[in-house]
């Protein structure tokens, strides 16, 4: 972590010492402002509306603000918990700094978001302890949840309590067990039309906005019970659902998600310590968001997301390589801060191509731990390990970034980056010195994706910019190209005394473990499976789908047998969006990747053994080859569109249970583009659906 990370304090931990430990106060001296300046709800209600810039909110160029991060320790006994936290959600007015048009402008939004602070010692109640600091310490400010940091073989506890108040959140519908009321845009009129209630039905549609829950994304732990469970719905505390749920729907005020982070094979498996661990924890860069199908979307617009950092062997012979890497790394989640959602529809039409994107009131406002273009300083020739987690939700957030010199006569003043990891799993040797991954000098993230590069400063001082550009050409219709008029996500400042260090080579990379070497983990391979990412056949708003069908919570899913394994094509037929496709609990490898938008000769990808881990792959949207509304171009018909489409390969081990595979664009997902996955005990019969609303 940085030398100058907060750490929040837990008086019963016993943390590395190695690590610093600073309180939030530090933070609050970054910011220029003392924690008695949290403004009580009175004020917020008095705040100016719409000034240039937010109170309390660093303007460009201001050095990056570490999150605070909780810490695991070496537990008293090897059955405690190694970090218990407690993660509360509230609502608050919060101000977002972005840009219009060439100036600053102040957006207050109201929005839920994460406050986390420690557990006491009463572990399966909550009872905040008052002396202990907070997360966020300032709530008016916007941004991402605390950071989790643990390591693998280490128990995690999270607490998570919903003290939503609703009362300070009106627009929300107060029914959490129907579709909400929703402003939809007509693309062929350009004007707004009511998107609720007309033709979606629950349990896909957007709804329960102050319900949720937690998933830890790029864990591979159980599905089930108090694990990455997203089967669960925790409601506003003393808010009696209406109307109730069912019966059998059973529901909380507060979850505590309690699970071990498994350790590499042939560790024993913590669910069932007589049976050894096929697959492991792959270390890396992952992150918790909230889950609760149908206000997913919503949550993550608010900010309801944090850094999840799981440290194992591969850090370690990092920190071999690079002495003092730790110290200096840095953890950035970029979130696109809002407080409605706004899709994009056509009713009474199915055509392939209809633009559908949700664009947060029609600016994507782009932060790195909720500042807008923070500075990053490092010293001439240092090397140092960015984290990002790319915890936005949209369409236009899948973009491209490079650095480029500050000063327009010399854009070639750049550091030299090189990819380590992919959605938390790291690189083989071989591909860290491939040119299209570890050696490439971009690197592209879609919602959900994570990555981690090691930056080498040039060895003259200087400023350069990590600038970024959408995929496909402009952002879509109904986003103001804010992207491009301001195309960096932060500042790089090389100011000081040069240092001499040297990135890995190819020779000593961390080699890649045994456990991600597909033939190491044998299964039985079962017949490959396609799922078609299209629309919902006949249905009036254009759902989002896969193979046709919404979710129902019925018949929408797919099963696999403990052990086995399978390749699954992904096909895309949307020509206005990308997919990118995710499956909870394990990962899988990429094979090949079609993207049609490409020119002929870089539109199918072969990858190459050893394949690159992921848990989250954006599916190339289609090419429509210029068709119109009509399907037609020039007044004649056109061509088939022809679809996207990457190839995976995934096993299903160690854990049994119900979890989800979904598009991570995530008005896609509440809307209908999600299956339950079951992975079932072959020797039983396969159980029931779990989720119904
Ligand atoms: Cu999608």
């Amino acid at each position: 972590m940085s030398e100058n990370a907060i750490i929040i304090a837990d008086d019963d931990a016993a943390v590395t010492p190695s690590r610093r430990r600073f309180v939030v106060s530090a933070l609050a001296a970054a910011l220029g402002l003392s924690l008695a300046d949290v403004l009580d709800p009175e004020e917020l209600e008095a705040a100016p509306q719409n000034p240039s810039v937010c109170p309390a909110t660093p303007p460009p160029f201001q050095p990056l603000v570490p999150v605070a991060e909780f810490v695991s320790h070496k537990a008293s006994n090897p059955a405690a918990p190694n970090l218990s936290v407690n993660m509360t959600v509230k609502a608050a007015t919060k101000y977002v700094t972005t840009i219009a048009g060439q100036g600053l402008q102040c957006n207050p939004m109201r929005v839920r978001y994460y406050e986390g602070n420690y557990a006491n010692k009463s572990p399966l109640k909550y009872s905040p302890n008052p002396k202990l600091v907070i997360w966020p310490p300032n709530p008016t400010l916007p941004g991402p949840g605390p950071t989790f940091r643990v390591r693998v073989g280490d128990r995690i506890q999270v607490h998570l309590l919903n003290a939503i108040d609703p009362a300070l959140l009106p627009a929300t519908n107060p029914v959490e067990m129907a579709c909400d009321s929703q402003i939809g845009n007509d693309p062929s009129t350009g004007g707004n039309i009511a998107l609720y209630p007309q033709a979606e039905t629950m349990p896909s549609c957007l709804h329960g906005a102050n319900t949720t829950n937690m998933h830890f994304h790029g864990t591979h732990v159980t599905p089930d019970g108090t694990g990455d469970n997203v089967m669960i719905d925790v409601y506003p505390k003393g808010h009696v659902p209406a109307p109730p749920p069912p019966p059998h729907q059973k529901y909380w005020y507060e979850f505590v998600n309690d699970f071990r982070i498994p350790l590499p094979p042939p560790a024993p498996n913590p669910l069932d310590p007589s049976k050894k661990m096929l697959m492991g924890q792959a270390p890396g860069t992952h992150w918790y968001h909230a889950h609760k199908h149908g206000s997913v979307a919503l949550q993550l617009l608010n900010g309801m997301s944090g850094a999840f950092i799981i440290e194992g062997e591969f850090d370690d012979r990092l920190e071999h390589l690079i002495p003092g890497l730790r110290e200096t790394e840095k953890v950035m989640v970029i979130q696109q801060i809002g407080d409605q959602i706004k899709i994009q529809t056509k009713a009474d039409s199915v055509l392939p191509g209809v633009p559908l994107n949700t664009c947060a009131g029609g600016d994507p406002r782009t932060l790195v731990n909720g500042q807008l273009q923070p500075t990053i300083t490092m010293r001439p020739g240092e090397i140092q390990r960015w984290r990002f987690v790319n915890a936005t939700m949209q369409q236009v957030s899948y973009l491209t970034y490079s650095f480029a010199g500050k000063d327009s006569s010399n854009p070639g003043y750049v550091p030299v980056i090189r990819q380590i990891a992919y959605d938390g799993i790291q690189l083989a040797p071989e591909r860290y010195n491939d040119p299209s991954f570890g050696t490439s000098q971009q690197f592209t993230v879609a919602p959900g994706n994570r990555i981690d590069i090691l930056v080498q400063a040039p060895a003259t001082p200087g400023d350069s910019l990590l600038s970024f550009k959408s995929v496909h050409g402009p952002p879509p219709a109904g986003c103001q190209p804010t992207t491009m008029t301001a195309p960096y996500l932060l500042q790089l400042s090389v100011r000081g005394t040069a240092v001499q260090m040297a990135l890995p080579t190819a020779a000593n990379f961390p080699p890649l473990p045994d456990w991600l070497k597909w033939d190491s983990v044998p299964t039985t391979p079962t017949p490959p499976r396609t799922l078609a990412f299209n629309w919902a056949a006949g249905d009036k708003t254009n759902r989002p789908a896969i193979d046709g069908k919404v979710f129902d919570g019925a018949t929408t899913r797919q099963t696999f047998a403990i052990g086995t394994s399978t390749e699954l094509t992904l096909e895309n037929y949307w020509a206005s969006s990308i997919h990118p496709f995710h499956i909870h609990v394990n990962p899988f490898q990429v094979m090949e990747v079609f993207d049609p938008n490409n020119p002929p000769e870089t539109q199918h990808i072969v990858m190459q053994e050893p394949y690159i881990w992921r848990d989250t792959i954006a599916i190339p949207a289609a090419n429509d080859h210029g068709k119109d509304a009509n399907g037609q171009v020039n007044g004649q018909p056109g061509p088939p569109t022809t679809n996207g489409w990457v190839k995976i390969r995934s096993k299903f081990v160690d854990f049994m249970g119900t979890f989800v595979l979904h598009c991570h664009i995530l008005d896609h997902e509440d809307r209908g583009m999600m299956q339950e996955v079951t992975v079932y005990d072959p020797t039983k019969p396969i159980p029931a659906m779990k989720m119904h609303q």
